[in-house]
């Protein structure tokens, strides 16, 4: 909607600047639309008297934008999201959807990519082609962007990620997210110092992985390998569930066939993974969790997957936060006044566990500083308040 209106306050614009061709305080260059309207905006005020055709227009036009200002007129946002494959996406759809809505004076424009990075190249480019003020991407992997976003740019419609990174364009205003190769690191951290505090002497690894491609399947592998390496662990395999339960039951049940016996440790790279991956250790009546053989470590952090912290059925999990719909709204906002946004923010993540034999782990993080970081003991208030 307000793209119409930039595109009147442009041809009121073009009128006045054809009816005062020749005088010396016509603009020789185009300026962008956002120009224009300030432009159009001051030529209503220095233009020649009323009586001028274009004056008319001009001052029409503004009256119309000053009045759609009054009513607020909506912001038209277009949001390619990942898909649906988790509870961790659906917080964030919601997160999203609850922020950027009519009562915030937002026109959300949504598409679910069910985890298809063809059809959420194309989500965009429609939004490109709808004209809409504003992108918002979570995107499935972090590769295969800088064509569209130069698309984007070249419209001149900002680009806001969230989530997941875009690692082969800098073409988008600002990104919210995770640092997922910390997930990774504190990870490996907690496991280091329990399977000490435990006298485990040996770690046989298996590791469900997320999306292959996607920043957080990536970070989450780099962090925990660091430990791998370091710690000489045993990592037998790491075969991709694609963030699903059903495929973390799949992989799970595929590692039974293969491994049964030969492993104490499952990492799955987030909460429906680990949520198939046990139902295939309880079909197979391999035990888990705080009193089994096999400690169980998750990611995300949801309402569900602290519910299995606090059952014992996960040792460890370590949260993902998926509310960005917030700064998104934020950001928007900030933008529209003119106003500069972060280039890069990261998400709060605390860490939890079953517990309470160990209270915090160190471990140098992404950025390659030390850092002390507590554990939180899941309790059923932890949970309540979980997202
Ligand atoms: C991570 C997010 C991941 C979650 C999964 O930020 O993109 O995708 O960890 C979700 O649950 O499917």
């Amino acid at each position: 909607m307000r793209k119409t209106l930039s595109v009147l306050l442009t041809a009121a614009m073009a009128t006045s600047m054809l009816a005062a061709c020749g005088s010396s305080n016509t603009q020789a260059t185009q300026a962008p639309a956002e120009t224009k309207a300030a432009e159009t905006q001051a030529a209503a005020t220095t233009a020649a008297p009323a009586e001028t055709k274009a004056a008319e227009t001009v001052a029409a036009v503004t009256e119309a934008a000053k009045e759609a200002e009054a009513n607020g007129e909506t912001i038209t946002v277009g949001f390619a999201q990942v898909g649906h494959e988790s509870d961790w996406r659906t917080a964030s759809t919601n997160s999203v959807q609850s922020a950027l809505s009519k009562e915030n004076g937002i026109d959300l424009q949504f598409v679910d990519c069910d985890n298809d990075s063809a059809a959420q190249l194309e989500a965009v480019r429609n939004f490109i082609q709808q004209g809409v003020d504003y992108i918002v991407i979570d995107p499935i992997v972090s590769t295969g962007w800088d064509t569209v976003l130069t698309e984007a740019d070249d419209a001149g419609i900002p680009v806001i990620v969230i989530d997941r990174t875009i690692d082969d364009s800098d073409k988008y205003v600002s990104w919210v997210g995770s640092e997922f190769t910390n997930e990774g690191l504190a990870a490996g951290a907690w496991l280091k110092a329990y399977v000490a505090d435990k006298g485990i002497s040996e770690v046989n690894a298996l590791v469900i992985s997320g999306t292959t491609g996607s920043s957080a399947q990536i970070g989450r592998s780099n962090g925990f390998d660091k430990y791998v390496e370091a710690e000489n662990w045993n990592k037998i395999d790491e075969q991709t569930g694609d963030f699903t339960q059903e495929g973390g039951q799949k992989v799970m049940e595929s590692y039974l066939k293969s491994y049964d016996g030969k492993f104490n440790v499952v990492v799955c790279q987030n909460d429906n993974e680990a949520f198939g991956a046990i139902d295939a250790m309880k079909a197979a009546g391999v035990s888990y969790g705080v009193d089994g053989d096999v400690i169980v470590i998750s990611f995300d952090a949801c309402t569900a997957g602290l519910q299995k912290v606090l059952a014992g059925e996960i040792n460890a999990d370590f949260q993902c936060n998926p509310l960005q719909g917030p700064d998104c709204l934020n950001i928007i906002k900030k933008l529209e006044a003119g106003e500069t946004v972060d280039q890069k923010t990261f998400m709060a993540e605390p860490w939890y566990v079953a517990e309470d034999k160990l209270k915090e782990i160190t471990y140098t993080n992404n950025s390659g500083n030390e850092v002390t970081e507590p554990l939180v003991v899941v309790d059923q208030a932890v949970v309540d308040a979980a997202y």
